[in-house]
């Protein structure tokens, strides 16, 4: 059999082993996620590498050939940035000198070791500092090859890879503003007036029960961030909360956004398509859940992109009253996307982290969280829900400082604050029948 032959036969079992060791969308390590046992309610690892499954996978990656073998899945994912394509060649360079040294150096070590063995009569030299010129020019010479490749073979194009990494604003078509939040990011195009967050879009069954997931498992989200290509993006980051960081592997970026301080890098994308990460910093149980997702659009589609979005905002600033039923279907999806990862989809919460929303229902609160609910004239049953409206529109608008509870006031409009709180109070048992408009919500805002 002929070496593509032997490769394509073995190409399903090392692709079925390569299927669990990795998953090929983030690279190497990439792509694997937390899901809550639906028997136990613990959370548990999925696709979590196991030291056999990567000796397996490996070895039987080694017998493919390239030919048979689109895109390896241990190798980075291709490059479609300046950034990535000059970070890569480093570390190929790195990785072929490295290589060569370790071949050379370990050669002599084998030839020395098995040649002069004492077997064959060979006794130990004595001497421990070169005496003769010879012996000074053998050592020398590592030396001064050594520092040849450090300084000048991989040092000039690491620093000239560090120097393009900093240079953020020379030529900088378009600024985005990138904000980190549990568990979801929020894009700002300030040049635009356009701003929107971005959530994962893997549903809660695919999560924690077990339906049907495709490749892009944990990997997807509602709204993508929309990039033109060929042209410089500045992108500024920050958090709200704890450092996350932003990941796309394919523009070879990792930064990370940090509470208080705007870190800041770029991109300039070759050509159109989906580009995916992760959020690569831990931040909490919802890290696997804050996928990247890139557009990127050639010019004139990123300017249509540009006119629908401001379009669209206007529209749903303007809007000012909804139906109740509205509010609920609304109120509920928006609870699913922002709220359920802490407060459950059953509205019952986490005992000791996160209240529930039920009123009344038993649970079990720490002192610290007890303390707060109190200060605020409510008790640790999630009475909020049922207690008074403004008082509730402000938890949602402001938060809880000191505690998990994020502010919503920058992430949801008018009518999304008002649906979730209509929603709140008319589900889990709760049976205010209040209707919470738009309007009370915008004049809530900054009171
Ligand atoms: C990151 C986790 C988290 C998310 C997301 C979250 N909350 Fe909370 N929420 C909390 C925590 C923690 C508390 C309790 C804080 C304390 O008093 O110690 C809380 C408290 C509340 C309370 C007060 C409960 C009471 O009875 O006092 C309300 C109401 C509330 N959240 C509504 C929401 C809504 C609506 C959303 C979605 C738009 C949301 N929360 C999203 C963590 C979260
Ligand atoms: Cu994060």
């Amino acid at each position: 059999m002929s070496n593509t032959k032997i490769a394509h036969a073995l190409r399903p079992v090392a692709l079925v082993t390569v299927r669990v060791t990795c998953d090929s969308k983030v690279g190497f390590l990439g792509g694997q996620g937390v899901k809550r046992s639906p028997r136990s309610g613990l959370l548990e690892v999925k696709n979590m590498v196991k030291p056999k499954q990567v000796i397996l996978g490996s070895a039987a990656l080694m017998l493919i050939s390239g030919a048979a073998q689109a895109h390896n899945p241990f190798e980075f994912q291709t490059p479609v940035t300046p950034i990535a394509r000059e970070t890569l060649y480093v570390h190929d360079l790195f990785l072929t000198i490295a290589g060569i040294l370790f071949t050379i150096g370990f050669g002599f070590l084998l030839f020395a070791v098995i040649h002069y063995r004492r077997g064959r009569g060979h006794t130990p030299a004595t001497f421990t500092a070169p005496r003769t010129p010879l012996q000074w020019a053998l050592s020398a010479l590592p030396i001064l090859t050594l520092m040849f490749i450090d300084y000048i073979v991989m040092g000039i194009p690491a620093y000239h890879a560090v120097l393009s990494l900093a240079d953020t604003r020379n030529d900088a078509a378009l600024v985005i503003k990138v904000t980190g939040s549990q568990w979801r990011w929020h894009y700002d195009y300030p040049d635009q007036g356009i701003s929107f967050v971005s959530n994962l879009s893997t549903s809660e069954a695919q999560r924690d029960s077990g339906a049907p997931t495709d490749s892009n498992y944990l990997l997807e989200v509602d709204k993508p961030l929309v990039l033109p290509v060929g042209e410089k993006v500045r992108v500024l980051l920050t958090s709200t909360d704890v450092i996350h960081a932003w990941w796309i592997p394919s523009f070879g970026i990792k930064q990370d956004a940090v509470p208080g301080f705007l870190r800041e890098t770029w991109v300039k994308i070759d050509k159109p398509g989906v580009y995916r990460g992760q959020c690569a910093e831990l931040c909490g149980v919802g890290h696997a859940y804050m996928p990247i997702v890139v557009e990127a659009k050639s010019q004139d589609d990123f300017k249509k992109w540009v006119a629908d979005a401001q379009a669209s905002a206007a529209q749903a600033a303007a809007v000012t009253t909804l139906s109740k039923e509205d509010l609920l279907k609304h109120g509920q999806q928006t609870y699913t996307t922002y709220c359920a990862l802490c407060h459950q989809p059953t509205g019952l919460g986490l005992p000791g982290a996160f209240p529930p929303i039920a009123a009344g229902k038993p649970f079990a609160a720490p002192p610290t969280m007890t303390d707060l609910l109190a200060q605020r004239g409510f008790f640790k049953n999630g009475l909020i829900a049922e207690g008074p409206v403004d008082q509730h529109i402000q938890i949602v608008l402001k938060g809880i400082p000191g505690t998990p509870m994020p502010n919503f006031d920058g992430q949801l409009n008018d009518a999304d604050i008002a649906a979730v709180i209509t929603f709140e109070r008319n589900s889990f048992g709760n049976h205010t029948g209040d209707v919470v408009q738009p309007s009370t919500v915008k004049a809530a805002r900054g009171k």
